[in-house]
C-alpha cells in the first residue's frame, strides 16, 4: 500500500476536504502492515474502494422562519459502506457542516460500527442549518423540509439515521413524524426515538455511559480505577452529560465543561443537581456555557480557552472534531494526565494523538470509546425488528458487553512488543479486517 499516493489521489479528487483526508490517513497508517500481508486485498483494490463513499445525496432545504422569511440550507446523506449491514449513522445540524466533515464522519462510522459486532454499515448526514436560537416551530418546519428529500433514501433495511451534534430527541421526533407520513409505514428507520414510539431505554445516555465503561477498562489494565480521579470534560451537550453522569457515579470528579464561548472550571466537581442543570442549559438553545458559572459560585468561567489547561488525571473531549490540539496534549502531558478518551468523533488532532502515544499514555480513539451510542442504536434496531422493548438492565448489560468486546479487540490487535496498548492501531485494524473480509466475500460491487 502506498499511503502517500492514495492520499495524494484523494486530495486531487476532493481538494480541500481536510477532515476527510485526515480520517483516512489515520486509518491507513494503522493498517498498512496487515494490509501488505494480504495481496488479495491489493488485487481487489480494496483500499481504493473503501475510502470512497458508496454514494452521496445532496439537496436543497427551503424553509420559512416564524416571520415568514424563507431560508435555504443544504442537506446531505453520505452512504459510506454497507458491507456488514444497512447504512447507519447520525445526522448533524450545525453551521460548520460540509461534505468533508460528513465524509470523515461516515468513514469513521464504518469502522466504529464494525467494532460494535452488530450488523451495521456506515453513513452520516446532516445540514449546515444551525438550531441555535431557533424556535420549536422553526426546528419542526426545518426537519420536515429536510425529510421531504431524505425519505426516499432511508429505511429500516437500507439506511437508519440517528442524532449527532444539533440533533436530539426533539429533532428525531419531527424527522420520524414526517417520514412516517410520507411512507405510510411505522418502521424503525430512525434510532434515538422517544420511548413512547419505539425508542430504547439508555439510548440518550449511551455514548457517555459506554465511554466511561471503556475508560474503566483502560484504567484496569494499569490496576487503576476512576475513584478520586479528576476529569476534564469538554462540551455540555448530550454526550458530555452522559459521560459526567457515569464518571461521577464511578467515583470520579468532573471539574470542567465547555462551550464555543470558553470553559467552566468547577473545582468542587459537577455532580448532583449541577448535572441536571446541564440539560436546562442545553435546552435554552443559546449554545453558551458561561451561565453555569453565574449560577454556581464555586465555578469560574474562562472565556475563549479550552479546558485542557486544567491539571487533571483524565481528559474526555466530548464536543467536536479537532478540539484537542498538539499544544493542548503537551499541556496535559506536562500535568501528568493518565488517560485520554476521544468521546467526540476525531476529537484530537494527529499531533495530539502522536504525543499521547509517544508518551505511552492511555489513549482511546473515538471509534472505540464512543461506540456505545451507535451500539445502543443497534440495540434499538433489534428491539424494533422484534416489535418489543427491553428493560434498562438488559440494554445496559448488552452495552457493557459490547464495550468490553471493543476493548478486547483493541488489546488483541493493538498491544505492542513492550506491552503498551495502542488503541488507535487496535481499533483501526479490528474494524478494518471485519469490513475487508465482508467486502472480499461479496465480490466487486
Ligand atoms: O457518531 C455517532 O456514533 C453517532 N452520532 C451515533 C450514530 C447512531 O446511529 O446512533
Amino acid at each position: 500500500m502506498n499511503i502517500e499516493k492514495i492520499i495524494a489521489s484523494l486530495e486531487a479528487k476532493h481538494p480541500g476536504e481536510l477532515e476527510y483526508h485526515q480520517a483516512v490517513k489515520e486509518v491507513l497508517i494503522s493498517i498498512e502492515e496487515i494490509y501488505n500481508q494480504h495481496p488479495e486485498f491489493e488485487n481487489a483494490s480494496l483500499i481504493e474502494r473503501l475510502v470512497e463513499p458508496d454514494r452521496i445525496f445532496t439537496f436543497k432545504i427551503p424553509w420559512a422562519d416564524d416571520n415568514g422569511k424563507v431560508h435555504v440550507n443544504i442537506g446531505y446523506r453520505v452512504q459510506f459502506n454497507n458491507a456488514i449491514g444497512p447504512y447507519k449513522g447520525g445526522l448533524r445540524f450545525h453551521a460548520s457542516v460540509n461534505l468533508s466533515i460528513l465524509k470523515f464522519l461516515g468513514f469513521e462510522q464504518t469502522f466504529k460500527n464494525a467494532l460494535t459486532t452488530l450488523p451495521m454499515g456506515g453513513s452520516k448526514g446532516g445540514s449546515d442549518f444551525s438550531p441555535r436560537g431557533k424556535s420549536d416551530a422553526e426546528i419542526m418546519r426545518f426537519c420536515q423540509a429536510f425529510m421531504l428529500e431524505l425519505w426516499r433514501h432511508v429505511g429500516p433495511n437500507m439506511d437508519v439515521p440517528a442524532g449527532d451534534i444539533g440533533v436530539g430527541g426533539r429533532e428525531i421526533g419531527y424527522l420520524f413524524g414526517m417520514y412516517k407520513k410520507l411512507t405510510r409505514e411505522f418502521t424503525g428507520t430512525f434510532t434515538g426515538k422517544g420511548l413512547e414510539y419505539g425508542g430504547s431505554l439508555i439510548r440518550p445516555e449511551a455514548t457517555g455511559f459506554g465511554g466511561l465503561y471503556f475508560v474503566k477498562q483502560m484504567l484496569e489494565t494499569k490496576n487503576l480505577s476512576l475513584e478520586g480521579k479528576t476529569i476534564a470534560v469538554s462540551g455540555f451537550g448530550n454526550v458530555a452529560w452522559g459521560a459526567i453522569t457515569k464518571a461521577t457515579e464511578m467515583g470520579g470528579k468532573v471539574v470542567t465543561i465547555s462551550g464555543p464561548d470558553g470553559y467552566v472550571y468547577d473545582p468542587d466537581g459537577i455532580s448532583g443537581e449541577k448535572i441536571d442543570y446541564l440539560l436546562e442549559l442545553r435546552s435554552s438553545g443559546n449554545d453558551i456555557v458561561s451561565p453555569y458559572a453565574e449560577k454556581y459560585p464555586s465555578a469560574t468561567f474562562i472565556a475563549n480557552h479550552r479546558p485542557w489547561e486544567v491539571k487533571v488525571d483524565i481528559a474526555l473531549p466530548c464536543a467536536t472534531q479537532n478540539e484537542l490540539k498538539g499544544e493542548d496534549a503537551a499541556l496535559l502531558i506536562s500535568n501528568n494526565v493518565i488517560c485520554v478518551g476521544e468521546i467526540s468523533n476525531m476529537g484530537c488532532t494527529p499531533e495530539a494523538i502522536d504525543a499521547f502515544i509517544e508518551h505511552k499514555i492511555l489513549f482511546a480513539p473515538g471509534k472505540a470509546v464512543n461506540a456505545g451510542g451507535v451500539a445502543t442504536s443497534g440495540l434499538e434496531m433489534s428491539q424494533n425488528a422484534m416489535h418489543l422493548s427491553w428493560g434498562a438492565k438488559e440494554v445496559d448489560e448488552r452495552l457493557h458487553n459490547i464495550m468490553h468486546g471493543i476493548h478486547a479487540q483493541c488489546v488483541e490487535y493493538g498491544t505492542e512488543k513492550d506491552g503498551y496498548i495502542n488503541y488507535v492501531k487496535g481499533a483501526n485494524i479490528a474494524g478494518f479486517m471485519k469490513v475487508a473480509h465482508a467486502m472480499m466475500a461479496q465480490g466487486v460491487v
